[in-house]
């Protein structure tokens, strides 16, 4: 085989290079994640990369954007990270076999990469990304390094690859002047690696402080709510598959940019008021505690939910009052446009308007009669009812800024989505669910129609070409959430096309026309087929 090869290639296989090559990146992501994680609950070097990517892309994405952050789909994009650095190395061994040196800068610069985006994520502390990334460049050329030693110097050598014809000629020293070594000894070297690789990152993912919110969250007392608008003691109708009225926080949506999700300390946390305000002040978790409160339920949409899709939910709010903090502030009559900022950086803006027109906005800290869980903004987040979440609902909320309309874009604006997003009205049918077999006779039709903030007037279900019917609602607690709705339909046998549309208090239907999420929600009417079978 060594026959075949020009004279003066490298004696090292391709692929074994290229194996060696990827093990070193995978100690280098290993013992990065390692590191980071010794370091506290920030990013790590690869969840920062994910953020950078996140910040940039989203745009180009654009429809997808806002529901590529749903949690499956951060998955996929550390994986792909991963996978990316994992080839990366792989062509670094390749390049190592003959020039070590720019096999090393290639570490280097991987190593660069990493803390470049470390350092531009908000919730990086410098020193633990700088420490992460030595350590990673470290690990992953002690490994370059070790391994290329280690090979065999044969050439198409390595764990995978075809059985090896060894020559009986004195290997000649290759690049790094490494001995000839044993087979074995490389299998063993690459193996241990590999573990070792698999191991600091676990282990790095295992010593992160999670807990510090789960700690924090059981040792709240919430206060009493001051004043209560409590969800109804109960509906008029029970149907099976229909949205219960209250989202029970483990199902409620959850949508953010955050591929790490924040972890705050409550005891160290502040809320800063600022920008154009006569006082700007900060304000500790148990200040906020101690504030004056209110409950209220209110339905919070993703604006890149799709028709009869599920980025919606209902929950008990607790919290103060934006205004309350607000009027403390003394807020400069010219402030058009009230900005929250988060602790990873996000930031959402709406007219200052809407922190005074009535409506429910509140510095929420409690969700479901519960401090807020981490992944929906412990310990503080803002909830304004009757806008998408992308312009107003700022998790794990540091900051409120006045400033002017002009002045400021949110995190979504400059990335294809409206600047206003008041939630549109809309309707969902729960059940039947699509392409479902019916049998014959009486079935309910169900859903769930909302138009925060004005609410719901009528819901009403067509069937095939059929007359619009008017259906059952059930009871809402104010127009800020959503309502429950029934028909009961006398099914016939064949298939049959179900469509529902709602209309708000203001007497305004939904419109027919379809619209996709971007750039300010999705419109249409939710329709769907059924069939239905011969009686049993
Ligand atoms: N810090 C932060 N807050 C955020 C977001 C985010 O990406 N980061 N996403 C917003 C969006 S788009 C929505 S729809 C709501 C979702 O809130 P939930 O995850 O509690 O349902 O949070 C909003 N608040
Ligand atoms: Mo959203």
């Amino acid at each position: 085989m060594r026959g075949t090869l020009p004279a003066g290639l490298p004696i090292i296989g391709r692929p074994t290079a290229g194996l060696i090559g990827g093990i070193a990146a995978a100690v280098a992501l290993g013992v990065g994640e390692l590191v980071a994680g010794l370091g506290g609950n920030g990013p790590s070097l690869v969840s920062a990369v994910g953020t950078e990517f996140i910040d940039r892309y989203a745009a180009s994405l654009k429809d997808l954007a806002v529901r590529l952050f749903g949690t499956n789909d951060k998955v996929a994009l550390i994986v792909g990270i991963i996978a990316m650095s994992l080839l990366f190395g792989a062509v670094l061994g390749m390049v190592g076999r003959r020039h070590p040196l720019l096999a090393a800068a290639g570490f280097f610069g991987f190593g660069a990469l990493g803390l470049y985006a470390y350092l531009g994520d908000e919730l990086g502390r410098t020193s633990v990304g700088v420490l992460a990334a030595a350590a990673s460049v470290a690990g992953g050329l002690g490994s370059l390094w070790l391994l290329l030693r280690a090979a065999p110097l044969a050439a198409g050598a390595g764990p995978r690859s075809a059985p090896v014809t060894v020559t009986d000629d004195p290997a000649p020293p290759d690049v790094l002047g490494a001995r000839p070594a044993s087979r074995r000894t490389f299998i063993t070297t690459a193996a241990a690696l590999a573990v070792m690789a698999g191991g600091t990152a676990v282990l790095g993912r295992r010593v992160r402080p999670t807990t510090v919110v789960e700690a924090a969250r059981r040792q709240t007392v919430l206060p009493k709510a001051g004043s209560s608008v409590a969800p109804p003691a109960s509906q008029p109708f029970e149907v099976p598959g229909l949205s219960s009225y209250i989202t029970s926080t483990p199902d409620f949506y959850r949508i953010d940019t955050a591929i790490t999700t924040p972890q705050i300390s409550a005891s160290s946390w502040e809320l800063e008021i600022k920008g154009m305000v006569d006082e700007p002040f900060s304000i500790g978790y148990k200040e906020l505690l101690a504030l004056d409160n209110v409950e209220d339920v209110v339905t919070l949409q993703c604006v890149s939910n799709e028709v009869g899709g599920n980025l919606v939910g209902t929950a008990v709010w607790q919290g103060v009052p934006l205004a309350t903090l607000l009027e403390r502030a003394g807020v400069d009559p010219a402030a058009t446009q009230i900005v929250g900022r988060s602790a990873d950086g996000w930031t959402a803006g709406f007219p200052t308007g809407h922190a005074t027109d009535g409506r429910t906005a509140l510095v929420a800290y409690a969700m479901n009669g519960e401090p807020l869980t981490a992944v929906h903004g412990f310990p503080a987040r803002l909830l304004i009812a009757g806008l998408y979440g992308y312009v107003s609902a700022t998790k794990w909320l540091t900051e409120i800024e006045l400033t002017t309309w002009e002045d400021f874009d949110g995190y979504w604006v400059p990335r294809g989505w409206s600047k206003e997003g008041p939630i549109k009205t809309m309707s969902r049918i729960d059940v039947p669910t699509s392409g479902s077999s019916l049998t014959a006779g009486r079935v309910a039709i169900a859903g769930v129609a909302w138009a925060p903030t004005d609410g719901v007037s009528t819901v009403e279900v067509q069937v095939d070409d059929g007359e619009w019917q008017g259906c059952e609602l059930g009871e809402a607690s104010s127009g800020n959430t959503w309502v429950q709705w029934k028909l009961d339909w006398d099914a016939t046998p064949g298939e049959h096309r179900l469509r529902a549309r709602a209309t708000n208090a203001a007497g305004e239907t939904q419109t027919e026309d379809t619209a996709a999420p971007a750039p300010n929600g999705a419109t249409g009417w939710h329709t769907l087929q059924v069939r239905v079978g011969g009686q049993r």
